[in-house]
């Protein structure tokens, strides 16, 4: 099984991104042959710093590694190192419909929030369509707020096959079964995010373990007594979810376990698993951060590795498109 996925190297990285992707990527590697790439080409579709964005991914391959990803036997790279992945977008946009495009819901959010928006921006997930094609990818560990992406990715490689003949592999998205929309602390309507969410909602993969609980503990919830998983109830939903997702048992099983609990016993005891379960992650992702050019070793072994397969599929699909000469 191969199993591909990009993340962002977007400041630091959020409790959303580590339940609904980053443990992902890590159980992952028991299922089948992972390959994981930090997207820094993407990160460039919004203004940005450029000398921010060296250390960002950076700070984000730490993080990968602090959360058990072993680079011996999955492929960790930046994406900026293959080539392959720009050359794959080029040819894929003729394969990709303008209308789609325009449908894009995470393009509709992200262009409200810019003044200049890019054409990089709108093109996006055809970007992100090549960098899992790429790799003849069967399976794709993202968060709920990917799925429309993800769809696209399998449109976009059914219509270049129909068209050019049998050449992609149609990828599965993978969505882990509780957690894979967490929602802002202070805010739960709204998905836990990078860029749109509150200071207080947002709990960060290195934040000190005290900082955390009293983040669960300022939690906004209903005025209800009642501890039960439902739509009227985006709050106490959204910290079962999380509770569910880092103890590894389901959120019925918590809803029986806190019967007859009050509001403040649930946060507490959210705000002190989730600390918990990072701290280990906070522990190790110090001294792999601190070594700058043993993480430029790992990126590289992984670009290397990640390019033997990104040039064998670009053989391929060029050889399909008749682009350049007979290969
Ligand atoms: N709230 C979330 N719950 C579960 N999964 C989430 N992901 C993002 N938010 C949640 C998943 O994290 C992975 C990496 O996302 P990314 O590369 O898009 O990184 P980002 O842009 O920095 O993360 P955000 O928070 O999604 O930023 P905004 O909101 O600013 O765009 C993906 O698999 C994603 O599904």
């Amino acid at each position: 099984m191969r199993i591909f996925s990009g993340i962002q190297p977007t400041g630091r990285k959020h409790l959303g991104n580590y339940i609904g992707a980053v443990e992902q990527y890590v159980a992952g590697q028991e299922r089948g042959e992972g390959i994981y790439c930090i997207v820094d080409l993407h990160a460039t579709t919004v203004p940005y710093d450029p000398v921010a964005l060296r250390s960002d991914v950076h700070d984000l391959a730490a993080v990968l590694l602090a959360a058990g990803l072993d680079p011996q036997s999955a492929i960790l790279f930046r994406q900026s190192d293959v080539a392959e992945h720009t050359e794959l977008q080029w040819l894929l946009m003729s394969a990709t419909a303008y209308g789609e495009l325009t449908r894009m819901t995470q393009f509709k959010d992200k262009s409200a929030q810019h003044e200049f928006i890019s054409a990089g921006l709108f093109s996006y997930p055809v970007l992100m369509a090549a960098d899992i094609l790429l790799y003849r990818t069967e399976q794709v560990p993202v968060g709920d707020d990917q799925r429309q992406h993800v769809e696209l990715t399998r449109d976009v490689a059914q219509r270049f096959n129909a068209r050019f003949g049998e050449t992609l592999v149609v990828p599965e998205g993978y969505y882990p079964p509780v957690g894979a929309r967490i929602m802002d602390l202070q805010n739960p309507e709204r998905k836990m995010s990078t860029t749109g969410g509150s200071p207080q909602g947002t709990v960060y993969v290195t934040d000190e373990p005290e900082a955390i609980i009293r983040k669960f503990r300022t939690a906004v919830t209903d005025s209800g007594r009642e501890i039960r998983h439902s739509p009227d109830k985006p709050g106490i939903s959204n910290l079962l979810e999380v509770l569910a997702a880092v103890r590894g048992t389901s959120v019925a099983a918590l809803e029986r376990e806190f019967d007859g609990s009050g509001y403040g016993d649930l946060k507490l005891a959210v705000g002190e698993s989730v600390a918990t379960y990072l701290a280990p992650v906070r522990e190790r992702y110090g001294a792999l951060r601190a070594d700058e050019q043993g993480l430029e070793r790992t990126l590289e072994r992984g670009a290397e590795r990640a390019r033997a397969i990104a040039a064998e599929t670009m053989r391929q699909v060029r050889g399909a498109m008749g682009v350049g000469p007979v290969g």
